[in-house]
């Protein structure tokens, strides 16, 4: 601890670790285009993850696997995203002026999104049940950090500076929310594979 990994586009300083168990795994940014050719910076991001938790769940399967033979390989990141892995993404806001209206939109559209090829029916209960958790009265201002926890039993618990704001227990919200980062459409390709090889270090 004590020990910084910086966002080199937004310079965003991340803990190499969180807690005692949460290990920094890579960290990215995501954008979001408004129409073709022009798109701004919303955050800076790092993936956490139990290194303990690796070893528990992935290594007997993976470990006779090189870094570079896991780069890529859908089923890692897929056995990555079910198991109960304590995880964690922490995201600090790099652009001005966001309102909580705009950034329940922007939320909702991706999550949406990876929620909905899941083909599951209560999809679209589960999305609402998302983001009515990001209430108007919320203020989230240039700089604000917020965690979203996947913890034990795919509980999604989530903290806004610190402030529990809810949690949700869902497998399939866990897994479409951390698709985002480590899953096939991500927001950053570089920071995926940068995930990938530090998860494959903790086999
Ligand atoms: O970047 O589109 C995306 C996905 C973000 C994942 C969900 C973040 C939830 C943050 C909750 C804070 C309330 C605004
Ligand atoms: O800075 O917003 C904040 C609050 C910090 C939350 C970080 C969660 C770390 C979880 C570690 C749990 C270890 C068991």
């Amino acid at each position: 601890n004590g020990i910084y990994v910086y966002e080199r586009r937004t310079g965003v300083p991340f803990p190499s670790a969180l807690g005692p168990s949460l290990k920094l795994c890579g960290v990215g940014l995501r954008q979001k285009s408004l129409i073709p050719f022009i798109s701004f910076d919303v955050y800076a991001f790092g993936v956490y993850a139990a290194d303990l938790d690796i070893k528990k769940y992935l290594s007997e399967k993976y470990r006779k696997f090189s870094a570079s033979k896991l780069q890529g390989k859908k089923e890692f990141t897929d056995d990555l995203m079910e198991s109960d892995i304590f995880m964690a993404v922490r995201l600090q806001i790099v652009r001005r002026d966001l309102s909580i209206r705009f950034l329940r939109s922007v939320f909702e559209e991706s999550v949406g999104s990876t929620l909905h090829k899941s083909g599951e029916s209560d999809y679209k209960e589960l999305l609402q049940r998302f983001t009515s958790q990001f209430k108007d009265e919320y203020k989230i201002p240039h700089g604000s950090v917020i965690h979203l926890l996947r913890e034990k039993g795919h509980v999604l618990r989530m903290l806004i500076n610190g402030q529990e704001v809810g949690s949700i227990q869902s497998k399939l919200l866990c897994k479409s929310i951390l698709a985002l980062y480590v899953g096939e459409e991500v927001f950053d390709e570089p920071a995926k594979e940068e995930i990938e090889n530090n998860v494959a270090t903790y086999l």
